[in-house]
């Protein structure tokens, strides 16, 4: 693959991994998963990570990856590419992954006494990456490995973070999230 192939089809392959966070944002509030309990004196996670934000956040990033399989052939035609489709475990583990990912984070950032909104560097960019594609890779193995060959997996290292600076910039300056991080 060309270097700009291998560009647009790891970000096509990301993007239901980069909107459950932003629906989580939208969509969060009410019920904190840690239900307010503490460990070593802290919350567990905080009422930054929600049952409603984690279940929307899941359902929008699945539901984005069966809405790309169904333009897949056009979009691709138009490019004059060719674009991975998903499963609908393959978009289930992406998606779910990325919530976990974030969840993980929060327990570390817990763990080390960040209050809530803390920035973390390097995790708060990588964390639903790592995330995602560890929960594909357990969810839907073949896919993932004919999806994510190694030139695609370092592309999507070096580009999501800076992407994931650029969206939540967006939305601090649109009040939608407390910090651009
Ligand atoms: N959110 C949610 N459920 C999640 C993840 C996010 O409800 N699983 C919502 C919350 O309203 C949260 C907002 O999205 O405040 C922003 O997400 P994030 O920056 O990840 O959370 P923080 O509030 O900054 O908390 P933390 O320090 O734990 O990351
Ligand atoms: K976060
Ligand atoms: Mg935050």
């Amino acid at each position: 693959m060309e270097t700009v192939e291998t560009v647009v089809w790891a970000l096509w392959a990301m993007l239901p991994a980069y909107i459950p966070n932003n629906a989580a944002v939208l969509a969060g509030g009410g019920r904190p998963i840690d239900g307010g309990r503490t460990w070593g004196g802290r919350r567990v996670l905080g009422d930054g990570k929600t049952w409603r934000g984690t279940l929307i956040g899941t359902a929008a990033g699945t539901a984005l990856a069966l809405a790309l399989t169904q333009v897949e052939p056009s979009v691709s035609a138009a490019l004059g590419a060719d674009l991975p489709t998903f499963s609908l475990r393959a978009g289930l583990g992406l998606a779910f992954g990325a919530m976990l990912g974030d969840i993980g984070a929060s327990f570390l950032k817990r763990r080390t006494g960040r209050e809530r909104g803390a920035a973390f560097p390097g995790l708060d960019q990588l964390d639903f990456v790592v995330g995602a594609l560890l929960c594909a890779l357990m969810a839907a193995p073949s896919w993932f490995t004919e999806t994510f060959t190694l030139p695609v997996l370092v592309v999507v290292v070096v580009a999501t973070p800076v992407l994931h600076v650029v969206t939540n910039g967006i939305a601090y300056l649109l009040g939608l999230k407390n910090e651009p991080w």
